[in-house]
């Protein structure tokens, strides 16, 4: 028998924040307990992945950025478009593997949009490493009828709510409502989200920087040196720093989170432009980062203080443990102020 801490379920936990900060007239807790039965679902498969062949390799489709749309991805889309499609609590979603947003006219007086990655990570989900689905919810600009693109195109300093779930050792889902962060833990066994991390707060500064290190060259010249510096033996700073990275946002974010660290998508050459896309994965993430101490950046002001002009629009990204974070603009500010003189 397991010993386990106060037995406090998801949907027990959303029924309490929605009578203690009165956050909706339960739409917005309907969401979050479709986005999660969603990914339970989503998480059976994912643990099928070496045993059940339908589910593993290319769809032989791509998204609408011209990425390898993996069979999982399609799967997973489906699972998330149809669980928020059902409840009718939400007028639209928008997912990074469809060019256009989605009306839901059946709900069309419904007040949220969800703006969604249904599964990031794409690249390693055939080799059994850590991969998940990001969410982020905004209360609709348009007052009533379909929703229109202004409703997804909104700053990230709108959102109501936003989170991801990790499929890694163990299947957590984090969120927050604008009022702090907290994870769950699946237990498998009973199909239950349990309340195993509340209140994270992301350390200061961390030892950890996680970036793809084999673009080295064709960052730009502050980022090198950014990165030299993490790797420059400093005892009083803790430096060099260890290198993490695994390619699943998520997973890399989850860490840092946990450990304190920094994750960056710098911009690389030749397109000099970031990979990241700010509805779908750094817009949700910088809410999390901020609502738990961190924060998130592209280099010269916070990711969600970035006003949306499309909706797979790109950015590089800087996010996590808050010094790190100041330290990695501090320096490509100044190499800005250099370039002037
Ligand atoms: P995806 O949405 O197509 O899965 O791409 C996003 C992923 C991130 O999770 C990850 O950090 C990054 O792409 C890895 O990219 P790279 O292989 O270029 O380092
Ligand atoms: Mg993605």
């Amino acid at each position: 028998m397991n010993n386990y801490r106060k037995l406090i379920t998801l949907d027990e936990f959303i029924f309490q924040r929605e009578k203690d900060f009165a956050y909706s007239s339960g739409e917005l807790s309907g969401l979050l307990r479709d986005i999660a039965l969603a990914s339970k679902i989503v998480n059976r498969e994912v643990n099928k992945a070496g045993l059940v062949t339908e589910i593993l390799g290319s769809a032989g489709t791509h998204n609408s950025t011209g990425d390898d749309q993996k069979k999982l991805d399609v799967f997973a889309n489906d699972q998330f478009l149809s669980a928020l499609k059902v409840s009718g609590e939400c007028c639209g979603i928008a997912s990074e593997e469809s060019e256009e947003y989605i009306p839901f006219t059946e709900h069309q007086n419904a007040k949220y949009v969800v703006n969604l990655d249904p599964l990031d990570g794409s690249s390693n989900i055939d080799v059994n490493v850590s991969i998940g689905t990001i969410f982020s919810i905004f209360r609709r600009v348009s007052l009533s009828g379909p929703c229109v693109a202004e409703d997804f195109l909104q700053k990230g300093t709108q959102q109501v709510a936003a989170g991801y779930v990790i499929y890694g050792s163990s299947t957590m889902m984090v969120f927050t409502t604008g009022n702090g962060v907290n994870g769950f833990t699946l237990d498998p066994s009973v199909g239950e989200f349990f309340l195993s991390h509340p209140d994270i707060r992301i350390p200061g500064k961390g030892k950890v920087y996680s970036v793809n290190q084999g673009n080295y060259i064709n960052f730009p010249e502050p980022i090198r040196r950014y990165i030299d510096w993490c790797t420059t033996e400093d005892k009083p700073t803790g430096r060099p720093y260890s290198f993490r990275y695994i390619g699943s946002m998520v997973a890399d974010f989850h860490r840092n989170m946990i450990q304190g660290g920094i994750y960056m998508y710098p911009p690389v050459a030749p397109s000099n432009k970031g990979k990241l896309r700010l509805l779908f994965e750094c817009n949700p993430l910088a809410f999390i980062a901020e609502q738990a101490g961190g924060k998130a950046s592209n280099g010269e002001i916070p990711v969600m203080e970035i006003e949306p002009t499309e909706l797979h629009q790109r950015l590089p990204v800087y996010i996590g443990s808050a010094e790190m974070v100041d330290k990695a603009e501090e320096m490509l500010r100044k190499s800005k102020m250099v370039e002037k003189v």
